[in-house]
């Protein structure tokens, strides 16, 4: 009983260490890819998006993967840019939370269905404390400093029980 229940805890333990270092890479659109006629909203609408994960844009020539401002996404305005690609494959890492617009800059394209907007959350509670350092250190600090320490402290009591309960 003690014994079995110790294993759970290192299994939890570990389920926690893994998880944090999961950055997710998103194919936009899944086998559609980046294309006319797939409805972003409906693919972004059962995904929560966190800073440290990626979009893969995946697309045909004759396309392109910009990145714009809200205003230019909702009247599918190409030219001002943030950021544009015409690769082919174009991969996105998300940076900062807040909600990221892009669209195909292509004329008709983007009033077409080529627009995504894209919702980052801030990720584990613990990274809304901003510093200078980067996401993986971060994310790191967080699962160190938060996540794993309860457990831990879990896992020690529970083994100091088991020990206690095989003496009796
Ligand atoms: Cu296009």
């Amino acid at each position: 009983m003690a014994f079995s229940s110790a294993l759970i805890l290192w299994s939890l333990l570990a389920i926690n260490m893994a998880l944090p270092t999961l950055a997710t890479v998103y194919t936009v659109g899944d086998t559609s890819g980046w294309a006319i006629g797939t409805d972003y909203s409906t693919w972004t609408g059962d995904k929560i998006f966190s800073v440290g994960d990626s979009l893969a844009f995946n697309y045909g020539a004759g396309h392109t993967v910009d990145e714009v401002k809200e205003s230019d996404y909702k009247s599918c305005t190409a030219g001002n840019s943030i950021s544009t690609d015409s690769s082919g494959a174009t991969t996105i890492a998300l940076k900062s939370a807040g909600t990221h617009y892009f669209i195909c800059s292509v004329p008709g394209h983007c009033s077409g269905g080529m627009k995504l907007a894209v919702t980052v959350k801030s990720g584990k509670a613990s990274d809304a404390t901003p510093t200078t350092s980067t996401t993986t250190a971060t994310k790191s600090n967080s699962s160190s400093a938060s996540s794993v320490s309860p457990i831990v402290a879990m896992f020690i009591v529970s083994s100091i029980s088991y020990y206690v309960l095989r003496m009796l």
